[in-house]
């Protein structure tokens, strides 16, 4: 049967005569049939990837690509008057994540599943996801973001498990998601659920009765935890989680042979940064209800278990009060003392104990303690975490810890998101990247060569055209498509420094008004969420929203300088970013950002890196060298000594200097406040002269110079600037996810043997 007659077969009708919901569904069905085809037994070693996120974007072309079907597709429905990007719309983004550590745990899967590896993800089926994002009245909204719809990609199954929370018996509910590889197996997303989830108690906005557990358990990823109410909903669904996802690997386990006290020797399970550290004493629970002794459980569980550290900042070290624990999961209780007293035994050092002496639980202290392996997520991450944050746990147990540099699956960040480039790359060095992303360094053969620098022009003008419709189309702007695509889009936080570019834009202002004129118009766009009851952060967005007014209600300024802030910012708006970038804007405090993934997406679209030398932007640099990088501001261990020394002060820095101090002011000048709201504007203000935490301050003159440099280079030499594009694409093959699978395989869990 041809393509056209298979899926005339599904919809019953002339492929013409669909509409694109039908043609959507049909698809969804063809790609269910084909990936149920490429599922694989498991022998040995199976993983299980437990984490709060997985941002897993739309899936139709996705699944498309990793099953062949993607041109085949598009002619079909070409021939039928159809376009396969019209159909794409109609496809829901289920937003189960909120950044890097999401989309990486998608990323994983993708690349498990395409090297041929048994490995599943387990985390929770979220009702309406993170939230949806508009801006009214230059500030932040928050509504939820239902993607849940009739026919959708994570199929309802007849698998249940008893979660006990608060002493109450809830029941679980399994939901499986296909995970096609690229031309490879099938593997499985594990989403859990509660029946009784009742999506109608949402009420203004994304507020709804947080004790509610029964009806609210689910609807939301990371309910907001400025009260006591949230910060408990959170344990209770990461309890949830960890509680199905343990019964359900037990079961698995125990259906291929595994009498429990060689689950080692069945599962490898790895635990994505804190939230799912619970599943270490509930699978002791759950063992020793099997009959396992206390201290042969813990001998298992550590050698099933490895931990992923993401983080260095305190926030998201969990650390829960006792006495949440003691309400939520009392059951676990008695097994994290006995491990608590365990680890005692180990070290005299009180600052490496699980409960400390304000009886609250350090997550990540249980997860050092009791799995194999620690991990951290860039080269400079990892040596932070041994040599300073985690230096004590590294002194015990110096084998534990291990880097495994992040990366992206090139299937989406590269072939389904950037066609034309893709297209370019294949006609000069052949397909071979598809599989082996090392071969992308054959394009270093063209570095001199003026034709196919042209050609990657060309893609790169054609990508800025295509996101401009887009931009029209959805944020109803106009940009400049001559100007430098300059793009920050990851989560709003201070540490990303969002601020600094703010204040950057702000000096641009003034300079272009003194007749300063740059060397190239300038677009910068952002995107980015910030979390609901993250105040500043909304005051930065609200201040970048307000200054674009102000700018485009300037003739003499906006024909050089524009600022455009995205709404809504998700994977579907990164897909469109992305390709369209000219300057990627990775300009965190060195040391606060453990390796940021957004960067290697950037690169491998031929964007060039303005950053600073923290995270993976380290190793970039290492691998484009340093002329074809844009790196500038404090190093990290110029940071870390100066948050030790402790004398930062802000306020010397605005007296010392009258470009920062003439930003600075303009937030509560005539221009901002006439435009934006007073109190947003002024606590901004207030923050950056009396605290800027982030140290933004003293990168700032550094950061203005090199952003200059690269607007000249962009200008004055287009030639060189394409070719240090073609070098950061030739070099971008040590960021794919699949290499990384490939060490997390060889180092830690040995899949399948
Ligand atoms: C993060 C880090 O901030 C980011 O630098 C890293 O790339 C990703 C994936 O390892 O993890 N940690 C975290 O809590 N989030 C991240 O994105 N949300």
């Amino acid at each position: 049967m041809s393509f056209t007659e298979t899926l005339q077969s599904i919809t019953g009708k002339l492929l013409a005569d669909c509409t694109d919901q039908e043609l959507y569904l049909a698809l969804l069905e063809l790609v269910r049939q084909k990936s149920a085809d490429r599922v694989q037994p498991v022998t040995g070693r199976k993983l299980y990837y437990i984490s709060a996120e997985f941002l897993i974007g739309k899936l139709l072309s996705n699944n498309l690509i990793n099953l062949g079907l993607y041109d085949e597709a598009r002619s079909a429905l070409a021939a039928a008057g159809k376009r396969l990007s019209d159909i794409e719309e109609v496809e829901p983004e289920p937003s189960l994540g909120n950044g890097g550590l999401g989309r990486l745990a998608a990323c994983f899967l993708d690349s498990l599943a395409t090297l041929n590896l048994p490995g599943d993800g387990v985390g929770l089926r979220y009702h309406f996801g993170l939230f949806h994002q508009s801006f009214e009245d230059g500030v932040q909204n928050e509504k939820p973001d239902p993607w849940l719809t009739a026919h959708s990609w994570a199929e309802k199954t007849d698998t249940t498990y008893p979660v006990e929370l608060a002493g109450k018996e809830y029941t679980a509910r399994l939901y499986k998601l296909a995970v096609t590889g690229y031309e490879g197996r099938t593997n499985t997303l594990n989403l859990f659920d509660l029946d009784t989830i009742d999506e109608s108690i949402v009420h203004d906005g994304i507020a709804f009765d947080k004790t509610a557990i029964d009806k609210n358990l689910t609807l939301f990823l990371y309910p907001d935890d400025s009260d006591e109410a949230g910060r408990r909903l959170r344990v209770y669904q990461q309890y949830l989680m960890v509680s199905a996802g343990a019964q359900l690997i037990l079961a698995e386990c125990a259906a291929r042979g595994c009498n429990y006290h060689d689950l080692a020797d069945y599962a490898a399970i790895q635990i994505n940064d804190t939230h799912p550290s619970m599943v270490i004493p509930e699978l002791i629970r759950l063992l020793g209800a099997r009959g396992i002794e206390f201290e042969e459980a813990v001998e298992i569980v550590t050698k099933t278990c490895a931990y992923t550290n993401h983080t260095i900042l305190a926030e998201a070290l969990e650390k829960w009060p006792r006495t949440y624990l003691d309400a939520v999961v009392p059951q676990l209780m008695p097994i994290i003392e006995k491990l608590d007293a365990l680890a005692r035994t180990r070290t005299e050092d009180e600052s490496l104990a699980i409960i400390d002496k304000d009886d609250r639980v350090h997550m990540a202290h249980m997860d050092i303690h009791f799995t194999h392996s620690t991990n951290g997520v860039a080269a400079l991450h990892t040596e932070i975490l041994k040599n300073s944050e985690l230096h004590g746990f590294y002194e015990l147990y110096p084998e534990k810890f291990n880097n495994k540099t992040n990366g992206i699956t090139f299937r989406r960040w590269l072939l389904e998101c950037d066609p034309r480039l893709t297209a370019t790359l294949e006609k000069h060095i052949g397909s071979g990247f598809r599989k082996d992303a090392a071969e992308l360094e054959k394009l270093l053969a063209f570095a001199e060569d003026e034709t196919v620098l042209s050609e990657l022009t060309a893609v790169k003008n054609a990508n800025k055209e295509a996101l401009a419709d887009w931009l029209l189309h959805t944020q109803k702007v106009t940009v400049n498509t001559d100007a430098v695509f300059d793009i920050q889009s990851k989560r709003l936080h201070e540490y990303k420094r969002q601020q600094l570019n703010l204040l950057y834009l702000i000096h641009q202002y003034y300079e272009i008004k003194a007749g300063h004129l740059p060397a190239a118009p300038l677009v910068s766009i952002f995107g980015a969420k910030a979390a609901p009851a993250y105040t500043i952060a909304k005051d930065i967005i609200h201040a970048l929203l307000t200054l674009s007014k102000v700018i485009a209600a300037d003739p003499e300024v906006s024909k050089w300088l524009q600022v455009v802030f995205v709404e809504n910012y998700n994977v579907t708006a990164a897909e469109k970013l992305i390709p369209a970038c000219d300057l990627s804007e990775q300009i965190s405090l060195a040391s606060k950002e453990a390796s940021g993934t957004g960067n290697m997406k950037f690169m491998l679209n031929g964007a060039l890196t303005l950053g600073t030398m923290d995270g993976a932007n380290v190793e970039i640099s290492q691998q484009v060298g340093e002329e074809n990088i844009y790196i500038f501001g404090q190093t990290s261990d110029q940071v870390i000594h100066r948050y030790a020394v402790g004398d930062y002060d802000p306020a010397q820095w605005v007296e010392g200097d009258a470009n920062i101090r003439r930003a600075i002011s303009f937030l509560t000048g005539p221009e901002m406040l006439a435009a934006g709201h007073a109190e947003n504007l002024t606590r901004l203000h207030d923050e950056l002269i009396h605290k800027d935490w982030f140290q933004t301050l003293p990168d700032f003159n550094a950061y203005v110079v090199r952003k200059g440099q690269a607007l000249s280079d962009y200008a004055c030499d287009p030639m060189g600037w394409r070719r240090k594009c073609l070098v950061n694409i030739a070099k971008a093959g040590m960021f794919s996810s699949d290499r990384t699978i490939a060490e997390y395989d060889r180092d830690i869990w040995h899949l399948g043997k």
